[in-house]
């Protein structure tokens, strides 16, 4: 099964630094993890200006406040970007040499190279805060393999043959937006916690929609431990990548705080994940979003590769009460309930 994104879908933490100019590299800081350049999250959710475009890829067309130093973490000192919870891999062009890594700029493949390495440790990061790995079984922690095709379609995947993501370049490059790296780290949580997730219509909608909300929530985490500015509303999913085919402002790929229902489904697993993004959504307004992420990636693990809406939500359920008792499991039931789920 191939997950699409993009326009058909489509730490021991060190200093970070804005910086003040494109000419300021800084390849290591001196006590500790090497820097990369990387956008904080993306540059339409820092800045919350919509106007910015890609131009063709232009160094030019983001301004140099944009980016950030941040440290990469749990390199394996190879000098390429390969380390515990990921390996980076470019299909075409040279590879990023950590030492470069806080220099590049988004005209450069590199800068993508970068950007899916450090979104991806931080995700995983993100997870194993949360328990999983330690307190509670691992939730895909281990080196994940990723691509990055310089000539590829603007269109991003997850394929569970090599359990292997792929970023597509076109549009807004894809690894561009944090927010399209995390969603399709989502997909390969899921295929972690249940090999071969998403074989009915519902289950591969619960899977877009988990994507979406892990993007979210991963953001909002680095936001909030780096200090970033976030610009733009928290349900807006891949701000940037979407300026490319989106025209209406805010620019969003999709949204986790929107009003779908059950009665709305479709039949297309990204437009139906909006029913089920909301409820995740709503789950973490109701219990916070580290007791809210601990439910539901602790449920998932109980998902049946072919669940249904009212199956998965049960289980949420279950897992809320066994975790936190009967108030947090009310909590999560009102919020499938809110989004017309039968049977909860
Ligand atoms: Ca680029
Ligand atoms: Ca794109
Ligand atoms: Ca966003
Ligand atoms: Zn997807």
């Amino acid at each position: 099964m191939a997950c699409r994104t993009s326009r058909v879908l489509l730490a021991a933490a060190t200093t970070i630094v804005a910086l003040a100019t494109l000419a300021a590299p800084v390849t290591a800081s001196a006590a500790g993890s090497p820097q990369g350049r990387v956008f904080m999250v993306n540059p339409v959710q820092s800045s919350g200006d919509q106007n910015l475009t890609d131009a063709k890829d232009s160094a030019t067309a983001v301004p140099a406040n944009a980016y950030a130093l941040a440290a990469l973490r749990n390199l394996d000192g190879s000098g390429g970007l390969s380390g515990k919870w990921a390996y980076i891999r470019s299909d075409t062009g040279t590879s990023a040499k950590v030492a470069d890594a806080g220099t590049y700029t988004r005209k450069d493949d590199q800068f993508e190279q970068v950007m899916a390495y450090f979104w991806v440790n931080e995700a995983q990061e993100y997870l194993q805060s949360l328990g999983f790995g330690s307190e509670l079984p691992g939730a895909n922690d281990r080196a994940q393999p990723v691509r990055i095709n310089q000539w590829g379609a603007d269109n991003s995947f997850f394929t569970d043959k090599k359990a292997e993501i792929r970023f597509g370049k076109g549009g807004v490059d894809d690894a561009e937006d944090a927010e399209v790296i995390v969603h399709e780290y989502g997909h390969a949580v899921h295929n972690a916690q249940v090999p071969g997730f998403g074989t009915s219509e519902e289950a591969g909608s619960i899977g877009e929609a988990w994507g979406d909300y892990l993007a979210v929530s991963v953001g909002a985490y680095a936001d909030s431990k780096y200090g970033w500015p976030r610009k733009t509303d928290p349900g807006c999913v891949a701000d940037w990548d979407s300026v490319s085919y989106t025209s209406s402002v805010p620019h969003c790929l999709r949204r986790v705080d929107g009003d779908k229902t059950y009665a709305d489904k479709v039949g297309e697993v990204h437009a139906d994940g909006e029913i089920w993004s909301r409820a995740l959504f709503d789950i973490r307004g109701a219990l916070g979003a580290r007791e809210a992420d601990r439910i539901i990636v602790n449920a998932q693990f109980g998902f049946a590769p072919d669940t249904s809406f009212q199956d998965a939500a049960l289980t949420t359920i279950a897992t809320a009460q066994q975790m936190y008792g009967r108030s947090a499991a009310d909590a999560v039931r009102k919020a499938f309930q809110d989004r017309g789920i039968p049977g909860v």
